[in-house]
Order: structure tokens, then sequence, then C-alpha cells
């Protein structure tokens, strides 16, 4: 059976699992904690991060977007994807990543402000207004593989200060990140699974008994 070693809140997991639920790809979840990483995941990937997909055949894959490939392959979701997708994702993984974790953890650099820090974040939130403006997700009417890789990171920016976004003047990127919290979809790969613990305990996932329509 394929593995997945995860982390419930960790963004970069949540796509791969949205992925996995979508192509209905059955793995094993071993849900982390990152404090205490399991040996055999590190065996397999000794850079340490969430998400890690080892296939039945032993082959590891480590990187959340190629973990979401690998789910989504010979689908019209993967399919459909442009370059102008993985430009958008580039840009949410390299440039508003770094703000988050800035804007998320001021405290820790005190160089600059909280409201600095979001304001930087808010140049990717900006582009992501106009798109949303002219179509009810980032490049159509439906979820793309950018949405998917794109939406988890926008919660984690939200919850830093949700009364703040909940009032912002970012209210296409508003409805779109509450549609997406309040699917089924997104239900179905937030439940809580107890920690792995190298023992013999198995959590299928994704659970069948939720019905993800989209
Ligand atoms: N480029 C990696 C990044 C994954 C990543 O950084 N995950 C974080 C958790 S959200 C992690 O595992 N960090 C290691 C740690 O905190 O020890 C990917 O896309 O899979």
């Amino acid at each position: 059976m394929t593995i997945l070693y995860s982390f419930r809140r960790c963004p970069y997991a949540m796509r791969a699992r949205l992925s996995l639920v979508l192509s209905n790809k059955p793995v094993q979840l071993r849900e982390i904690i990152l404090k205490h990483k399991p040996e055999a995941m590190l065996q397999a990937s000794p850079k340490g991060t969430v998400p890690v997909l080892i296939e039945k055949n032993g082959h590891v894959i480590d990187e959340s977007l190629d973990i979401m490939k690998w789910a989504l392959e010979g689908s019209v979701l993967l399919l459909s994807t442009t370059p102008e997708m993985h430009l958008l994702i580039k840009e949410n993984d390299e440039s508003f990543k770094k703000w988050l974790d800035k804007y998320k953890y001021a405290d820790r650099y005190p160089e600059h402000s909280e409201v600095y820090y979001r304001e930087q974040g808010e140049i990717f939130l900006e582009q992501l207004e106009r798109r949303l403006t002219n179509s009810n997700m980032l490049f159509s009417d439906k979820y793309s593989f950018a949405d998917l890789a794109i939406l988890p990171f926008i919660r984690q920016f939200a919850f830093v200060d949700i009364r703040w976004f909940n009032q912002s003047r970012y209210q296409h990127v508003h409805h779109w990140l509450m549609t997406f919290i309040d699917s089924a979809l997104f239900l179905s790969i937030m439940q809580k699974y107890p920690t792995w613990l190298e023992s013999n305990q198995e959590i299928s996932f994704p659970n069948n008994n939720i019905n993800v329509t989209n």
C-alpha cells in the first residue's frame, strides 16, 4: 500500500491530501509530529519535510507538487495545467510563503512590524483578487491545480488575523477561501488522526465515508 507521511495543518501536506482525495487514490496516512519525525520517514527522505509519499515499489516522492502530479496523473485537472498556473504557484511557494511565515511569526522577525509583513503578503493577495474578480476560481469557475496548490497557504495567511481578513478589501479572495473551507473536500482532508507511532496502526485515506463533490 502507498504510504503518506503527513501533518494535518501543514499547507504542503494539505495540497497533497487534496489531490489524493480528488483522484481517490488510497494511501495509508501516517500523521506525524514535526518535532519527532519517525525514523522510517527520515530514512525514506532525509530532508525531513512533509509530505512524503512512498509508493508500493518503494519509490519516494517528497515534494508536495510532485505528489499532486503523481495523484492526478491522467486527470483533466492535471492535463489542463498551464505554465501560467505554475508561475503563480511558484510565486506562492517562493515569495508569498516567505512573507506568510514572517507575518505569522512576526515576533521572531523584529526588524519589521507584523503589518509590514502582512502588506508584503498582500501583493500576492491583490493578484489573486484580480483573478477572482473575473471567475469563481483562479483560472475558471472550477478548481484548477493552482487553486488546490495555493488555497492552503491563503488559509494560513487569513487566520493569522481573521478579523483583519474578514474586513479587508480582498472580498473575492475571502469568498473563494470561505467556499473552500466550507466544502466537503476540505472537510475530508482535515479530519483528525492519531499520531503514527511506528506501531502497526494503519489509517486509510481518503476516508470514503465523506462524500466529496466539487
Ligand atoms: N518543498 C516542500 C516543503 C515542505 C515543508 O516545508 N513542510 C514543512 C511543514 S509545513 C516541514 O515539513 N518542515 C520541517 C519541519 O518543520 O521540521 C514541499 O513542497 O513538500
